[in-house]
């Protein structure tokens, strides 16, 4: 049975479960929201709806149930290969099924033969200042594929049907994932490589043809294998989760969404910040121990200066997370497998000494232990990817897979245009002082 075939069943059967909450239980409250939820970013408000992944503050990230060491257990291996096929990963979050080696097989066949980047994006790219972000250009290219969207074409050509609307959905999907190496690869070796280009492999399953374009020898397939997994998905409250799924609720298409996305994810509150801990701690190699690995004494000096100069910590702190971040464990557990002696590596051991009671005693932090960025940059600059603006890019290549899956059921399910209520200052003054909000049908009225 192809992944359609089963996604079309799957929806089949989830159906009347959304419907049933909505008629018969749409007026059951499930949250209440303070000034400082509404004033701070819309911290913790049960608001959004996903069964792909889900983030429990304690235990840290599941994907479809499956902790990260699961998934990686369970997921059929490449041949040859330590990491499971990334579309593997990608099946399980469409479906909540652990495939098997034929169906991700399968899969993978059906995402070769979609491995081409358009010549307009190459002559797009090649157009645009050559010290541009490499994700102004990965959102760049991306936008520029919109012409290509079924979506886009089904809904202009008058097909549009909520019972059929994550079909073409689906096709998008599928035609920008495989895309997305290919374009990431493309931008790494324009910007960096002298403009040379290594040609997809189609004996290659995903990670490997992308470690193949960028031109790294293994093990960094497994790399790539292992961070395309890992950041896949945390579930939708996060910028570039919920930017796509805000963009698309306006049934704009996998494109214009994903687009969009990506301009949140290099936020440095965001995915930017895996490129920000590089540049932290090579600048303070270079200008605080004479580019050696400091003293944990230097190293604590450091990260007191850096909090007094006014700025975060890049990689510690989350939003949800009230623990070490499991994908920064996974990333740990294989740098020290495989990162033979590493001096940043060795500095990256020595924050997550050093930068939790330093955070801890600020009394303001909630949660001061690292996150998945505080680890993945400096497993890039080992196997080669010194240039730390790409990782972000990185991360866009990953994150596609968990955001695709929920665009998908966004439109199987027939889930709304986002549009939550604003509130005026002075209504919240009002709330806050318990005064007669008389002045808010006034307000409103304007
Ligand atoms: N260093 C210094 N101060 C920090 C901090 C850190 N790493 N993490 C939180 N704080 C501060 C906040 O800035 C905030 O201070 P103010 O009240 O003065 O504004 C206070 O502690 C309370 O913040 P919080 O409730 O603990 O955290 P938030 O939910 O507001 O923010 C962030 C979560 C991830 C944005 C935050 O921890 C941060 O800025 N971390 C550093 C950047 C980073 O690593 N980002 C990547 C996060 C993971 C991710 O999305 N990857 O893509």
């Amino acid at each position: 049975m192809s992944l359609k075939e089963k996604l079309a069943g799957k929806i089949a059967q989830e159906r009347p479960r959304t419907t049933k909450l909505l008629k018969e239980f749409g007026n059951v409250k499930i949250d209440d929201v303070t000034i400082s939820q509404t004033i701070g970013g819309m911290r913790g408000i049960k608001s959004m709806v996903t069964d792909i992944s889900y983030l429990d503050p304690e235990e840290g990230i599941r994907f479809r149930g499956y902790t990260i060491p699961e998934v990686m257990d369970k997921l059929p291996k490449v041949p040859g290969a330590e990491m499971p096929y990334v579309e593997g990963q990608f099946y399980l979050l469409l479906t909540g099924e652990i495939p098997t080696l034929e169906e991700v097989q399968e899969l993978a066949e059906e995402l070769k033969e979609k491995r081409v980047l358009p010549e307009y994006v190459k002559d797009i790219l090649r157009a645009m200042p050559r010290d541009t972000h490499p994700m102004t250009m990965f959102s760049a290219g991306i936008l520029a594929m919109q012409r290509e969207s079924k979506f886009a074409k089904y809904y202009n050509e008058g097909h549009f049907n909520k019972n059929t609307a994550w079909e073409p959905m689906f096709e998008d999907a599928l035609d920008l994932l495989a895309k997305l190496p290919l374009l990431g690869a493309y931008i790494y070796r324009m910007k960096y490589k002298g403009d040379t280009f290594i040609p997809s492999n189609p004996d290659l399953d995903l990670g490997g043809d992308f470690a193949n374009m960028m031109g790294i020898a293994k093990p960094y397939d497994d790399v790539a294998r292992m961070y395309f997994i890992l950041h896949a998905d945390h579930e939708s409250g996060n910028v570039s989760a919920h930017t796509a799924h805000l963009v698309a609720s306006a049934l704009s298409d996998v494109y214009y969404a994903y687009s969009a996305a990506m301009g949140g994810l290099a936020g440095p509150l965001h995915g930017l910040a895996n490129q920000e801990v590089l540049k932290w701690i090579q600048e303070m190699m270079k200008d605080k121990s004479g580019g050696k690995v400091p003293t944990k004494d230097e190293l604590t000096k450091f990260v007191k200066e850096t909090l007094s100069s006014g700025q975060v910590i890049p990689g510690y702190g989350h939003a949800v997370l009230r623990k070490t971040d499991p994908r920064y464990m996974a990333q740990r557990e294989f740098a020290l497998t495989h990162l033979t002696y590493d001096p940043t590596f060795e500095v990256v051991s020595m924050l997550f000494e050093v930068v939790p009671p330093v955070l801890s005693s600020m009394g303001k932090v909630k949660n001061p232990w690292p996150n998945v960025d505080a680890q993945s940059g400096v497993i890039q600059w080992h196997y080669g990817v010194v240039e730390y603006d790409f990782y972000t890019v990185l991360f866009g290549i990953g994150r596609a897979l968990g955001v695709f899956a929920n665009l998908i059921w966004d439109r199987a399910l027939g889930y709304a245009i986002e549009r939550p209520k604003s509130v005026t200052t002075e209504m919240l003054e009002q709330w806050a002082t318990h005064e007669p909000l008389y002045k808010q049908a006034e307000t409103v009225k304007q």
